[in-house]
């Protein structure tokens, strides 16, 4: 089998700015550990903008792009590669809808997540949506794995 579909999934979470500057990384990476997900790497990360460039491909031209990447340069982020079956979905469970101001109870935007009145950009995690948005952003965060 390929080494680009390990037995094992991993995805690729961030805690944004928000939750680093808010002192939530420990609180985040404690759900996820809770959970049973195994820890691959973790690095406190300060983002250029090419990098998220390249992370949030999908959204160039949208209204939100510029915003989100100044945001999301604004100061570090702590990058984690999680291992796990059924990680992908499942991290996307713990961390609740897109805008905290909707997200369920029992989950990390829904539990910690603040409303700003503002976008819906400060929403303290990132988790790769599928396996191809997996194995791409793990490169690009973490070359070396
Ligand atoms: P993520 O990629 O961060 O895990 O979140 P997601 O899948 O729930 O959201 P996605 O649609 O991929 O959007 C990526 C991030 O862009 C910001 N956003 N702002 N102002 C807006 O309308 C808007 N829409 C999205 C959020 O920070 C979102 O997490
Ligand atoms: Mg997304």
């Amino acid at each position: 089998t390929s080494s680009a579909s390990p037995a094992v999934p991993r995805t690729l979470v961030l805690v944004k700015p928000d939750g680093v500057r808010r002192g939530l990384a420990g609180e985040i990476l404690r759900r996820v550990e809770a959970k049973g997900y195994a820890l691959v790497a973790v690095e406190l990360k300060h983002a250029t903008e090419e990098l998220l460039a390249q992370h949030y491909a999908e959204h160039q031209g949208k209204p939100f792009f510029a915003p989100l990447v100044e945001f999301m340069s604004s100061g570090p982020v702590l990058a984690i590669v999680l291992e796990g079956q059924g990680v992908i979905q499942g991290f996307r469970s713990l961390a609740g809808t897109t805008d905290p101001t909707t997200a369920a109870p029992g989950t990390i935007r829904g539990d910690l997540g603040r409303d700003w009145g503002l976008d819906v950009q400060q929403n303290l995690v990132h988790g790769s949506d599928s396996d191809e948005s997996a194995a791409r952003e793990i490169g690009l965060w973490f070359p070396s794995l």
